[in-house]
């Protein structure tokens, strides 16, 4: 992989609610009205005015991605994307890659340069991490080389186990 479009990808270790960036993404479900994992954390974070927009826009098919404001947060912006369930069948690994796409391709459109994601379906919806980590870096780092307005992807870890996928992956396509 290019030394330059992996130095705009950078993986970190903690709660994705405290960045600073003009997007963080949500790993949400197809209501768009909150629940636990990283979807509580920002709803939690950004205070009622996120859900109450997010009442506005009235859900979100599994795959796709939809914009809002960040209110109490740091980030400017919330891309709330919903990631499918994970059922071990063909159609996960698209639907994952429909995930990071549409984000990124909504960040684009509203002319943002950074963008952070979590681990999106890990969690509560059981996809196994190290398959996750190759879509999410792999669709990235095609996505970075059409768009040079993007200027920075940012993966945030919430365990050290998990970090520890996205570092090994990281390590194996860096060029020595
Ligand atoms: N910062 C970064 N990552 C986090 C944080 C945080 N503050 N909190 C959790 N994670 P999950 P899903 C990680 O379950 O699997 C919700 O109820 C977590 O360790 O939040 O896509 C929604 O409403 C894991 O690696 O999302 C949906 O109903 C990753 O975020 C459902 O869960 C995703 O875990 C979506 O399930």
């Amino acid at each position: 992989m290019d030394k330059d479009i992996l130095g705009k990808i950078e993986i970190q270790q903690g709660d994705i609610t405290q960045l600073d960036v003009d997007a963080i993404v949500n790993a949400a479900n197809t209501k768009l009205l909150g629940g636990g994992g990283v979807d509580g954390a920002i709803h939690r974070a950004a205070g009622s005015k996120l859900l109450e927009e997010c009442r506005a826009v009235g859900g979100c098919p599994t795959g796709e991605a939809r914009i809002t404001k960040g209110y109490n947060l740091r980030a400017r912006h919330v891309i709330h994307t919903v990631g499918p369930v994970y059922s071990g069948k063909p159609k996960d690994s698209q639907l994952l890659t429909n995930c990071y796409l549409n984000s990124l391709k909504l960040a684009v459109d509203n002319n943002l340069a950074t963008i952070a994601f979590p681990a999106i379906s890990c969690g509560v919806y059981g996809y196994p991490i190290e398959d996750a980590c190759k879509i999410a870096v792999d669709m990235s780092y095609e996505f970075l080389k059409r768009n040079p307005s993007l200027k920075k992807i940012i993966f945030v870890q919430f365990s050290p186990k998990d970090y520890a996928v996205y570092e090994a992956y990281f390590k194996s396509t860096s060029p020595s």
